[in-house]
């Protein structure tokens, strides 16, 4: 049978059609060819994250070397700007943070419809959505890149990666001119200790040696498949079997990781580790975006009040994360960036709980582990 399109688009021939209402299969193949990291789908629908592209274990401890590429609505780059806070890795490894609303990177070029990340400075002009609608200010959170790349792509392009995805977190070795590494996963491990030479916190740790096995597991079983992945495995399922799927198996972690929460103040007891950094970026854009935008309307984070309180210690007590949280930029992101789910770019009210209020949880200091 013919697919749904071409039909329409043949009956349409058939019926005294003109020209233009040829399929655009030029388009077509040009946004196929770049895919971002949300057009992918398996053959049942089922949302596909790509596999980062860059990777590595290894960099040199040199302060002004490495360069981070940041959406600070992203929840994998937030993680890793967190780390470098927390870190406190802000004089060594120098860094540059994108506007939140994707815009077409080749604009001149109407055969290229890749959308992506781009730079601005505070202060210029608003964007509008990709289509065209509403307008998205550049205010004072972004920071240009400094050798005036104009949109992630043209880094990795410079990077001799010309067919992406062009994500953030990116890594870039500013002496090789190559990408270290574009996998969150990488990075916070790399920030963590790799250059404890030049970190103001070198103390610090965020991989407790003896949970280890314990969080990489729980990460690997629900937290990273369910919760990080699983948000927005319901939000681009393309059939509904993969979004009953992905929400049924949402839900049943958040339950699990609730319960957890109400007899541990973290997910690997007292003190804040890197996969409870992974799971407060997920669950502090959950009300303001995720119920609405991907669909993950069972419940509220505001509904669990271990969850709730637990977004809120974070927020409150771990101030390098607090840094790294701008609710602005991730509503503008989400809700303009994606013109199929959102044609007109409005960005829904709330801003999700209040994240000053009390948690009850515990006090500010002695939530570190130490080498
Ligand atoms: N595996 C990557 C995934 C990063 C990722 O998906 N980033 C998204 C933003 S949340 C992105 O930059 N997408 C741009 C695109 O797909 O073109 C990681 O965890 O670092």
């Amino acid at each position: 049978m013919l697919p749904t399109r071409r039909l329409l688009y043949t009956t349409l021939a058939l019926s005294g059609g003109t020209r233009a209402l040829k399929p655009p299969t030029t388009r077509v193949r040009t946004m196929s060819a770049l895919a971002t990291t949300n057009t992918v789908a398996n053959k049942d629908g089922a949302y596909v994250r790509h596999a980062a592209k860059h990777r590595t274990d290894a960099v040199e401890a040199e302060a002004g070397r490495y360069h981070l590429h940041v959406a600070l609505a992203c929840p994998w780059a937030a993680g890793a700007l967190s780390m470098l806070y927390l870190k406190g890795l802000e004089d060594a490894i120098s860094l540059s943070v994108v506007h939140p609303t994707w815009q077409r990177t080749r604009p001149d070029d109407p055969e290229d419809q890749h959308c992506g990340w781009v730079y601005r400075a505070p202060g210029d002009a608003p964007l509008s959505n990709p289509l065209g609608h509403g307008s998205y200010d550049c205010d004072d959170a972004l920071i240009p890149d400094p050798t005036g790349a104009a949109s992630i792509r043209d880094v990795y392009a410079k990077a001799g990666d010309a067919s992406g995805p062009f994500t953030t977190p990116a890594l870039f070795d500013k002496k090789t001119g190559k990408l270290v590494s574009n996998e969150s996963m990488d990075i916070l491990k790399l920030l963590n200790s790799a250059f404890d030479k030049v970190a103001k916190h070198p103390e610090r740790t965020f991989y407790p040696g003896d949970l280890a096995g314990d969080l990489q597991t729980l990460n690997d079983e629900l937290v990273y498949p369910n919760v990080n992945n699983g948000v927005y495995r319901c939000g681009f399922a393309k059939s509904q079997k993969a979004y009953d799927a992905a929400v049924a198996g949402l839900f049943e972690a958040l339950e699990d990781l609730d319960k957890r929460l109400a007899s541990q103040r973290f997910l690997g007891g007292d003190k804040f580790s890197w996969l409870d950094l992974r799971l407060y970026h997920t669950l502090v854009r959950f009300d303001p975006v995720y119920v609405v935008y991907f669909k993950t309307n069972v419940k509220r984070i505001a509904d669990y009040p271990n969850l709730v309180n637990f977004v809120r210690d974070v927020y409150q007590s771990v101030e390098p994360v607090r840094r790294a949280t701008n609710i602005k930029h991730i509503k503008m992101h989400y809700y303009t960036s994606h013109p199929a789910l959102n044609t007109y770019g409005i960005i829904p009210a709330s801003m999700g709980p209040d994240l000053e209020a009390e948690h009850g949880r515990g006090a500010a200091d002695g939530v570190y582990f130490t080498h």
